[in-house]
């Protein structure tokens, strides 16, 4: 995942660079022996960092009129030159189907960070860098579940999952993962056919299944989705069985009947959690779809699929950020194997950072 994104990146970044070394005039601004001694102990190592004009006036105005120790060569963007510059980022992050209100967000953290503070010239290029680095480990900052533990603190068991999204996002696909992952956890995991809608799905499941060596539960096609699950949570408790993982067909927002079915599935088999599954390489559309369905039931987590053909990768930048939801899984192929738990340090890695 990232490789446009992170090329593009970094190229915007390099731009930026050359730009401001170029076109912003070289200021001097002196560091006193006091605010040096102030990073000192902040840093814990010598270095003389960029050093704000706050901190400086605010040692002389404390009349510890110290002596210069060191002049250093420093840059200072303007907020138009700010502007300017960070089209380019825009761009490139446009471009890899970021959200607006993700880039919006960047830039106000980069503005934070850069704008009007002398920032020592040598050091220009790491602190953008580290200012962006910052900002987007920010945008996932929504709660972090553990799906194995939640599932095993349950009190009365069993621990019921329905998982929804649209069609072709890879439901039951991610079910099938995700119910493999749990049985080698050594979770106890039964299957429900819930989308009746289509004549081959009851059959795919039955097939993972068949494959895992896990339990499905189905009714006919055509049937109440809502009376597969309760049987599927009835055949759980009675065979003690930890997790039950509901499928359910494939609907859009605008197709107010299934929207309503979906409500009545979850009103009926009361989840604990309700995963939305969505495509990665869908981008903004899959960020919209978590929002619209969210109108509907609450989502707990998301997985996003298909991450291994997903070069961009702007959906998994922004669906946490604008939905408030966590990113549980990251589906990155075709294989019961193919399901990595969602890792915010690996993608700030695999961002270059
Ligand atoms: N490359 C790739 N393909 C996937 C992934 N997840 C699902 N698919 C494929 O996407 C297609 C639709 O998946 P399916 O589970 O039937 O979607 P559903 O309609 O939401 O249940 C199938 O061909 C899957 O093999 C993934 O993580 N990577
Ligand atoms: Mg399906």
């Amino acid at each position: 995942m990232f490789k446009f994104l992170r090329d593009k990146v970094k190229g915007a970044l390099d731009r930026i660079s050359k730009k401001v070394e170029e076109e912003v005039p070289e200021e001097k601004t002196e560091i006193l022996e006091e605010v040096i001694e102030k990073k000192k102990d902040a840093d814990k190592k010598i270095s003389v960092k960029p050093v704000g004009e706050e901190e400086i006036k605010e040692v002389k105005k404390k009349g510890l009129l110290g002596k210069i120790k060191e002049t250093i060569s420093t840059k200072k963007i303007s907020p138009e030159k700010f502007d300017e510059i960070f089209e380019e980022l825009e761009i490139a992050l446009l471009e890899n189907n970021v959200a607006l209100e993700v880039i919006d967000k960047i830039r106000d953290d980069l503005k934070v960070e850069i704008v009007d503070k002398p920032i020592s010239r040598n050091d220009f290029s790491s602190k953008i860098s580290d200012s962006l680095k910052k900002s987007i480990s920010d945008l996932f900052d929504a709660e972090k579940i553990d799906l194995i533990k939640k599932i095993r603190d349950k009190q009365e068991k069993p621990y019921v999952i329905c998982f929804v999204g649209v069609n072709g996002s890879g439901k039951t696909t991610s079910i099938a993962k995700v119910a493999n992952y749990l049985k080698d956890k050594g979770v106890g995991v039964l299957m429900v056919a819930g989308d009746t809608w289509r004549a081959a799905s009851i059959q795919q499941l039955e097939e993972h299944g068949k494959k895992l060596n896990v339990k499905v539960i189905k009714h006919n096609y055509g049937s109440d989705p809502a009376a597969v699950a309760f049987d599927g949570i009835k055949s759980a408790k009675s065979n003690n069985i930890d997790a039950v993982l509901i499928d359910t067909a494939g609907r859009q927002q605008s197709n107010k009947d299934l929207m309503r079915e979906m409500e009545k599935i979850i009103r009926v088999a009361k989840p604990d959690m309700n995963i939305f599954v969505g495509e990665s390489i869908t981008g903004n559309d899959c960020v919209v779809q978590v929002q619209e369905f969210g109108d509907f039931v609450e989502i707990g987590g998301i997985i996003l699929t298909k991450s291994d053909v997903d070069e961009k990768g702007g959906a998994a930048i922004s669906v946490s950020y604008v939905t408030g939801k966590p990113i549980l899984f990251l589906g990155n192929g075709q294989e019961y194997k193919d399901i990595e738990e969602f890792d915010k340090e690996k993608l700030l890695n695999s961002l270059g950072f």
